[in-house]
C-alpha cells in the first residue's frame, strides 16, 4: 500500500478521499481562528505523502543561462533572507458540491471548507531565481516558472504545475519556498520539508514537497497544468471539452461563505438575534473590502463586519494594494424578523476592484465543478 506512510490526521476532519488523502474541516472551525490550525487546514493530495529526509533534500533550479543550481535545506534557511506572509490557499474545486446539484460533475464533492489560511515562512522564489542567475534578459525567452513535486504515481510521474514568469519575479508576487507553516516545520500533509506558497493563486500551483524548479518558454506539461484545472462554458460537456482552449486557473475570482449557522440549523425564537460567521477572499491580492449578508433570499441587505485578525488581538497590519493575500473573516448580528418561520440566509463579497460574486450556480457551472463562487445559501429553521 503506497499510503501505509501517510501521517495521522485530525479526526474531526471531513474526509474526501481516503487514498490519496483530502479532507477539509468543520465549516464553523474555519471562523473560529483567523489563522487555521495546520491540523485543520484542509488537506488535498492527488497522490501519496513522500517521506523526504530534510538531511539529504535537494532543491534543483534549472533553465537558467548559469546552469543548475542546486541547494539543501540548510542552504534555503541561511544564504536568502527569511520572508514571512499570511496566505490563504483555496482549492480550485472549492464549493464544487454546490456545482453537484445543479448537474453532476466530475471531482471531489468539497463543501466551503476547502480553504484555509496560515502564515509562511522561507525565501522568495525571486531571490532564488536572481542566485540562481535570473537577468531581467532572461524574460525575452522565458515566460512560465515549472514546479515538480517528490510526490509521484505507480510510473513515476511526479505532480507538478507551472506560474507565469512575471509572477514569480515580481518584488510585490511574495511568492515563497517556504519551510514554515505557522511557525512551525511545514506538516508532512502540506508539503514538508519545501513547498511553494504563490499568494493569490489557485491552491494546485502552490506545488507541495518541491524538488526542481525550472525556468522554462512553456508552461508545466503535467496532466493538472494542461488537461485539468481550467474552467468551461455550462454548455461544454465531456463529449466536446477541448482543454487546450482554455487558460489554467491561476488567479482566483472573489469568494465568500457562511461558515455558521449551518445550513438546516434550528434557531430558538427565544434568542431573538442571530449571529452569522463566514470568510470572504479574492485572488489576485485583491483585498474584500465588503461582505453583504441578506436573511430575507437577497431582497434586503445588511453590511458585515469585517476582521483580519483575531477577536481582542491587533488586526494584521493592511497590505499594500495588489497584496491582500489573506481572507477576512466576518461577522453580523441581526434581530430575528418577527414573522418568519424560516430564514434564507445569503452572504456575497466585494473585492477593491469591485468584481462581485454571481447570483446563482447555473450560469458558471462546469464539468469539472471548478471556480464555484456563487452567493453562499443557508436555510435555517426558526423554532417557536
Ligand atoms: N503539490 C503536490 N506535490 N502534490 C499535490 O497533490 N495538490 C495541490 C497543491 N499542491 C498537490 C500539490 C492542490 S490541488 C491543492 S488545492 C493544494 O496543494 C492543497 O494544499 P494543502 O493540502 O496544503 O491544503
Ligand atoms: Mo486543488
Amino acid at each position: 500500500d503506497p499510503y501505509s506512510s501517510d501521517p495521522e490526521r485530525h479526526p474531526v476532519l471531513h474526509i474526501n478521499n481516503l487514498k490519496p488523502f483530502n479532507a477539509e474541516p468543520p465549516p464553523e472551525i474555519l471562523s473560529d481562528s483567523y489563522i487555521t490550525p495546520s491540523a485543520f487546514f484542509f488537506k488535498r493530495n492527488h497522490l501519496p505523502v513522500p517521506q523526504v529526509d530534510p538531511a539529504s533534500y535537494q532543491l534543483h533550479v534549472e533553465g537558467l543561462p548559469g546552469g543548475t543550481l542546486t541547494l539543501s535545506l540548510e542552504d534555503l534557511k541561511t544564504r536568502f533572507p527569511k520572508h514571512t506572509i499570511t496566505a490563504t490557499l483555496q482549492c480550485a474545486g472549492n464549493r464544487r458540491s454546490e456545482m453537484n446539484k445543479v448537474k453532476q460533475v466530475k471531482g471531489l464533492n468539497w463543501g466551503i471548507a476547502a480553504i484555509s489560511n496560515a502564515t509562511w515562512s522561507g525565501a522568495l522564489l525571486r531571490d532564488v531565481l536572481l542566485a540562481a542567475g535570473y537577468k531581467p534578459d532572461v524574460a525575452q525567452w522565458a515566460r512560465h516558472v515549472q514546479f515538480e513535486g517528490l510526490d509521484t504515481d505507480v510510473t513515476g510521474t511526479t505532480y507538478g504545475a507551472s506560474i507565469p514568469l512575471n509572477k514569480a519575479v515580481s518584488e510585490e508576487g511574495d511568492v515563497l519556498l517556504a519551510y514554515q507553516m505557522n511557525g512551525e516545520d511545514i506538516p508532512p500533509d502540506h508539503g514538508f520539508p519545501v513547498r511553494v506558497v504563490v499568494p493569490g493563486t489557485v491552491g494546485a500551483r502552490n506545488v507541495k514537497w518541491l524538488g526542481k524548479i525550472v525556468v522554462s518558454a512553456d508552461e508545466s506539461s503535467s496532466h493538472w497544468q494542461q488537461n485539468d484545472y481550467k474552467g468551461f462554458s455550462p454548455g461544454t460537456d465531456w463529449d466536446t471539452v477541448d482543454f487546450k482552449s482554455a487558460p489554467a486557473i491561476q488567479e482566483l475570482p472573489i469568494q465568500s461563505a457562511i461558515t455558521t449557522p449551518a445550513d438546516s440549523a434550528e434557531i430558538d425564537r427565544s434568542e431573538e438575534t442571530l449571529t452569522v460567521k463566514g470568510y470572504a477572499w479574492s485572488g489576485g491580492g485583491r483585498e474584500v473590502v465588503r461582505v453583504d449578508v441578506s436573511l430575507d433570499g437577497g431582497k434586503t441587505w445588511q453590511v458585515a463586519q469585517l476582521r483580519s485578525g483575531d477577536k481582542g488581538q491587533a488586526p494584521e497590519p493592511s497590505p499594500p494594494t495588489g497584496r491582500a493575500w489573506a481572507w477576512k473573516l466576518w461577522e453580523i448580528t441581526a434581530p430575528l424578523p418577527p414573522d418568519a418561520r424560516e430564514l434564507e440566509i445569503v452572504c456575497k463579497a466585494v473585492d477593491n476592484s469591485y468584481n462581485m460574486q454571481p447570483d446563482t450556480v447555473p450560469p458558471i457551472w462546469n464539468l469539472r465543478g471548478v471556480l464555484s463562487n456563487a452567493w453562499h445559501r443557508v436555510t435555517v429553521k426558526i423554532r417557536e
